[in-house]
């Protein structure tokens, strides 16, 4: 008797819980990440229909392209046509006067939902909430039929810091244009606003320099492990440009030296280092009368690299022919980078003298000045004098982010023990390396950039970059595993403010990302913190 009782209890709990209807669930509790600023939920909710439409108030090509969007995003799981005009409609894009920011706000009643800002990236981050407030099921490409409720209230929102970074590197293994764009996607709904490509290192040249064929050509045929590597054309890299502009990302394209440069230095034999020649034809000099092993005018080219070391590899900093290469390849690539900065690498480089060095991290900012954009650069770099404006990314040595601070410049947040996303979670992780920390989901979580290296404060910051390091990593599946969960987590540190972070909440909305990410069919790390 007490056990039919019980199990008609359980079953009366379980039909209810079934029965439970999505309209239930608060604003507060639909899973936003990153954590807006505030939320207020209200009761009731607003059904998005058949009938609705989506309405732009202003007259800008962004808006337009922001209303497209948010109406590509909705129809696929819907059915729903969604014309966007500036008529009418009660799904509400509005921008409104003011200084362009990212901030922006969304209020959704029973009658409608409204969006504003004073920019278009602003109305972007404010549909990308809006398509986290719907059930997870908007995720579909194709039909389904259900309701579609979002929970009423309202939700102010600006992020904390103006750049919110993700880093690929497409060197060490080369990865597609197409995974790329799918990555791009994923930092989008993320709001991460830049995309930072590190297109040279000692296994690989990524990127067509017209004037230095040969970079591609030899630099570009191989990978870690030697299988086939390969390389963007000027004209893939300008659709990845075009392709993250559309979701407000900005590319910053990184040249990785003067270490790190060994596919380089294999592509042309001039660039090694080699005894410096005095100015002067030697064409005419015939053997007897100089001494050719000491005029090492042609060093031999290094040979292709496969492995994973670093730090064995270094530019002929003395010899001029390395500064008219650096600065061909910083022109051809600021012609084909909108964004306002060049990244020079200068991490790692054991094998370069301390002084040559800091003339050649001096001399190649000059180049990248006078090519109209600034400077970034992995923090070592701030034993030189930087360049005002240089930004130095700390990933390593606190005693480097302090003299990029002593001399006026900003730092950007990618410490290796929180944001690295090829560490791997733990000590059964197929994938990765562990040379810095095992990073688990709570950990790239539970982490101050304002706080975590002495002496480095929210106004020395520039912001926060998640990095993903490729040794290990070669497929779009490897990609995904390593970078997801603890992308959203990282996308959280840059976008929130710590007041508003918690783990445990956390915890919740990330389960509920989980679902959105199965049903993207993307294969995400099951962290064991989390009850999926
Ligand atoms: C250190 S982080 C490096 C990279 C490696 C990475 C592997 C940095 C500036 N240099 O060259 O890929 O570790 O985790």
């Amino acid at each position: 008797m007490k056990n039919t009782f019980l199990t008609l209890a359980a079953l009366a709990v379980f039909s209810f819980s079934s029965c439970k209807s999505p309209s239930t669930v608060k604003l507060d509790e639909a899973g936003i990440i990153p954590i807006p600023s505030s939320i207020t939920s209200n009761s009731g909710v607003f059904e998005l229909e058949s009938e609705a439409s989506i309405q732009l108030v202003g007259t800008d090509d962004d808006l337009k392209r922001v209303g497209n969007y948010l109406a590509d995003k909705l129809r696929p799981a819907t059915g729903y046509e969604l014309p966007v005009s500036n008529e009418s409609g009660n799904l509400i894009l509005e921008l409104v006067s003011g200084e362009a920011s990212e901030k922006y706000s969304l209020e959704i009643t029973s009658d409608e939902v409204k969006i504003t800002s004073t920019s278009a990236a602003g109305l972007y981050y404010g549909v990308q909430t809006l398509i986290k407030a719907l059930p997870v099921e908007i995720e579909n490409t194709s039909i389904i039929e259900m309701d579609w409720p979002i929970a009423n209230g309202k939700i102010e929102d600006e992020p904390e810091f103006v750049y919110r970074g993700a880093m690929l590197d497409v060197a060490r293994h080369f990865i597609s244009v197409e995974d790329v764009k799918h990555y791009i996607d994923q930092m989008g709904s993320l709001k991460f606003n830049y995309l930072h490509l590190h297109l040279s290192d000692d296994q690989g040249w990524r990127i067509e320099i017209k004037s230095w064929p040969k970079l591609t050509e030899i630099g570009g045929k191989t990978e870690v492990g030697g299988t086939e590597g390969g390389s963007f054309s000027q004209e893939d890299y300008k659709e990845i440009v075009q392709y993250a502009s559309d979701r407000f990302i900005t590319v910053v394209p990184e040249i990785d030296m003067p270490g790190h440069t060994n596919a380089a230095l294999a592509s042309y034999a001039e660039l090694n280092p080699g005894v410096n020649l005095p100015d002067g034809d030697f064409s005419t000099m015939t053997e007897g009368k100089i001494d050719f092993n000491i005029l090492d005018k042609n060093p031999e080219p290094a040979e292709i690299y496969t492995g994973i070391e670093v730090g064995f590899s270094t530019f002929a900093t003395n010899k001029e022919i390395t500064y008219t290469f650096v600065e061909d390849v910083i022109r051809e690539l600021v012609a084909i980078t909108p964004g306002p900065y060049i990244h020079i690498g200068g991490d790692e480089s054991h094998v370069t003298e301390k002084d040559d060095y800091i003339y050649f991290v001096e001399r190649v900012q000059e180049i990248v000045t006078k090519y109209g954009k600034k400077s970034m650069g992995w923090d070592e770099i701030a034993t030189a004098k930087l360049a005002p404006g240089t930004v130095a990314q700390f990933w390593a040595k606190e005693e480097n982010a302090k003299l990029a601070k002593e001399q006026g410049n900003q730092i950007l947040m990618s410490p290796a023990k929180c944001a690295y996303l090829d560490m791997q979670y733990d000590s059964t992780t197929r994938l990765g390396l562990h040379w810095a920390a095992y990073i688990e989901l709570d950990d790239s979580y539970n982490w101050d950039p304002a706080t975590y290296a002495d002496g480095i404060n929210k106004a020395d910051i520039l912001g926060v970059e998640a990095p993903l390091w490729t040794e290990t990593i070669d497929s779009r599946a490897d990609i995904e595993y390593m970078a997801f969960p603890r992308l959203a987590a990282l996308a959280e540190v840059a976008w929130s403010s710590t007041e508003r972070r918690n783990w445990e909440d956390f915890q919740k909305r990330i389960a509920i990302q989980g679902k959105r990410w199965d049903i993207n069919g993307i294969g995400f790390y099951r962290s064991p913190k989390v009850n999926w």
